[in-house]
């Protein structure tokens, strides 16, 4: 019953991503071409921990589709917090929602988020394409750029809204490539630049998962003072190992997901 719906929920987020990540069907293509077919590990969504937004109503959907919270992950070095979702039914992607700690923000970065936050109707994330309904609110370039400073999460968070930053390519279920170098080497060949922070395999076999991600392309973005082009979305890779059960690994890795965070950072 509730299948269809959270298909068409989790079609109409792939279809958003790649409106602003054509980097992403480009390399879904390339996998495709070569494989029967391609399996969608997890899907990643950002928020602020605020009341009206908070993971939990980013969750809502899910939860209320039978998925369930399976993880919890906390960054201090980037004042945030995630938690995963799971669905009982081992095809449906896991979802990974993270949310900064936004009392970890300077006074003046606070007031900003607040007043982004209040444009927002009242109970708007009731909606049922509120986490792929992009920017709510009006931002300057200046505003931007002012959140930025102190947060690379908070400030692409800001610019971007509401919307699946990555999607997840399932190393395990690729027939063409064996293992995760095998992949980077790939999409290196064809020309894609990785994220190196950490080196660009994060993880290894013993903490069960090794991940991997492009670096996120710049797309035009239109602020309410002026367009500039700021890094969009990601794609990202994994390979899950079997624990001593037999069964795959299905959580995340902090450290890991540390460094994958800054697929999206500015670079210099
Ligand atoms: C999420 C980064 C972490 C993972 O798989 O560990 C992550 C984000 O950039 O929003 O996706
Ligand atoms: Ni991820």
């Amino acid at each position: 019953m509730l299948k269809p719906y959270l298909n068409k929920l989790l079609e109409a987020m792939w279809q958003d991503y790649l409106e602003i990540t054509p980097e992403a069907l480009r390399i879904y293509k390339l996998f495709s071409e070569l494989n029967y077919q391609i399996i969608n590990d997890h899907i990643a969504l950002r928020t602020f921990d605020l009341e009206d937004v908070n993971i939990e109503k980013i969750a809502r959907p899910f939860l209320e589709s039978g998925y369930q919270p399976s993880g919890e992950y906390h960054f201090p070095a980037k004042q945030l917090y995630a938690q995963h979702f799971q669905h009982e039914d081992p095809a449906l992607p896991k979802i990974f929602i993270s949310q900064l700690l936004t009392e970890s923000l300077s006074n003046e970065n606070q007031l900003l988020v607040h007043n982004l936050i209040a444009e927002l109707e009242p109970d708007s994330y009731m909606a049922d394409n509120f986490c792929y309904s992009g920017r709510p609110w009006n931002l300057s370039y200046k505003d931007y750029q002012q959140l930025l400073e102190q947060s690379e999460y908070a400030a692409w968070l800001a610019a971007f809204g509401f919307r699946p930053n990555h999607f997840t390519i399932f190393i395990n279920a690729l027939t063409s490539h064996n293992n995760i170098t095998e992949v980077n080497q790939f999409l290196k060949d064809n020309g894609v630049l990785l994220n190196s922070a950490g080196g660009e395999v994060k993880g290894s076999p013993d903490e069960y998962l090794e991940q991997s991600s492009t670096l996120a392309k710049k797309v035009l973005v239109n602020f309410s003072d002026c367009s500039a082009e700021i890094p969009g979305c990601y794609y990202e890779f994994a390979k899950r190992y079997p624990l001593d059960d037999g069964s795959l690994y299905q959580g995340f890795v902090a450290a890991s997901a540390d460094k994958i965070f800054e697929s999206t950072d500015t670079q210099s």
